[in-house]
């Protein structure tokens, strides 16, 4: 194969600059990423470039022609100008050269021509998502349910425990704005007009990066977030398992050729209503998942056929909007719907507090600011409704209809926790 010559064909920025300021980013001690997974691409080239400085083969000036001779753009010969020792004497600088090129031109290769593979799994996974979306919607009007639009910015989001990084946009006059986390707030005041509500919300959470390999976390995703005036969880509980057997068999009926592509026609069972319930408590105690590596809810969710309930989380566990139990303390009303086979979670959700003082006292507890979330307060002084609800994970919800090992085939233009976004 003439490498040099095809090197030459193929448009090789911002490809190398991606994969340069990937590595840079490793550099600084976030976790590595891997835009090809499969091939590893990201670590193997770090561990070249690595052993290309522990060896001190690099010069400068001398890398510096050749890079620019592989058409790399200025930021990408910044990138690799940081990367690199300065005025090293070169040895071996051949071997290690070639290597370098014969990796990158393996990326190319895979990105280039490894990908419509990937495609076609993605566009098979949007056709059973658009089927998903379509059944739910067509589930919950059927129920009476009223479709409000998504809210993208806002001053007030729900804080997730501060366990992700907040998008924080700042405009006109300095006013701070946070891009969704959950549309927990504007649920809780929209069911006092409408009752029973939901929407298709885009989340955007900047999760920490070593979940990337979870195969279940996106940072930008979509959750069917729902809620009902005066509801119950067990009635949300029933309403969740009657809409996912719903949403199942119809993707079976409908998406025959999708699923039999992931081959997953016969594996994908209906599950019945009155799913498994486990009290969070009374299983994270069990000796059996001591010393394991993963967390229990993991473990039992590799062990299940069936999807199952965790129930009544520990105060200290969510957020301050779940309702505590009056006659459990430290215990929440509230549930995570877990799929088998080790997919793990795909829904939250429970009954809310919905007095003043009680969200008062609970924000506190939170360690939060009452004063940033004065207009929500104020809504609650008013007269919140009590209510129930919940997010159903769409992603992951395609992801296990499809049986997919990585959730960034679920969509297009996927971001992973701690990857660089091309698009
Ligand atoms: N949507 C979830 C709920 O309704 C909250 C979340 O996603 N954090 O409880």
């Amino acid at each position: 194969m003439d490498l040099n010559k095809t090197v030459e064909e193929v448009k090789f920025d911002p490809l190398v600059t991606n994969i340069l300021l990937m590595i840079h980013n490793w550099d600084r001690s976030v976790r590595p990423v891997e835009i090809d997974r499969e091939l590893r691409v990201g670590s193997r080239l770090f561990r070249t470039l690595t052993k290309m400085q522990n060896l001190r083969l690099i010069e400068k000036t001398a890398e510096r022609k050749k890079f620019s001779a592989y058409g790399l753009t200025e930021t990408g010969m910044k990138v690799l100008e940081q990367l690199l020792p300065s005025h090293e004497e070169v040895r071996e600088i051949k071997t290690a050269e070639e290597e370098l090129m014969s990796i990158f031109f393996n990326f190319f290769i895979k990105e280039k021509y490894g990908r419509p593979e990937k495609v076609n799994r993605i566009k098979r996974a949007l056709r059973v998502r658009s089927e998903v979306q379509k059944q739910a919607s067509a589930f919950l009007r059927d129920k009476g349910f009223i479709e409000i639009p998504p809210v993208i910015i806002s001053p007030i989001t729900d804080p997730l425990r501060k366990i992700t990084q907040e998008a924080e946009i700042e405009y006109y006059g300095g006013q701070k704005y946070r891009l969704t986390q959950s549309m927990i707030f504007h649920k809780q005041i929209a069911i006092c007009s409408l009752g029973k509500i939901f929407t298709f919300s885009p989340n955007v959470r900047l999760e920490s990066p070593d979940l990337a390999d979870t195969g279940r976390h996106l940072v930008e995703f979509t959750q069917l977030d729902l809620e009902v005036k005066g509801a119950s969880r067990s009635d949300m509980i029933k309403l969740a398992e009657q809409l996912l057997i719903h949403i199942l068999s119809c993707v079976k009926r409908e998406c025959r050729e999708e699923l039999e592509y992931f081959n997953r026609h016969t594996g994908l069972q209906i599950p019945h209503v009155g799913f498994e319930q486990l009290e969070y408590k009374e299983e994270k105690k069990k000796e059996k998942y001591r010393g394991g590596g993963s967390d229990f809810i993991t473990i039992l969710s590799h062990e299940r056929k069936e999807p199952f309930w965790i129930i009544d989380f520990p105060i200290e566990s969510r957020e301050f909007y779940d309702r505590e139990n009056p006659m459990k303390k430290g215990v929440l009303v509230d549930m995570d719907l877990i799929l088998p086979e080790g997919f793990g979670e795909v829904l939250s959700g429970g009954e809310r507090e919905y007095t003043y003082d009680r969200l008062l006292e609970r924000l506190k507890k939170s360690h939060l600011r009452p004063s940033e979330y004065r207009l929500y307060l104020w809504f609650a002084k008013w007269g919140f409704q009590p209510s129930a609800g919940f997010g159903f994970g769409i992603e992951r919800l395609v992801r296990f209809i499809c049986g997919l090992r990585h959730i960034d085939e679920t969509t297009f233009f996927a971001k992973i926790p701690g990857e660089m976004f091309c698009l």
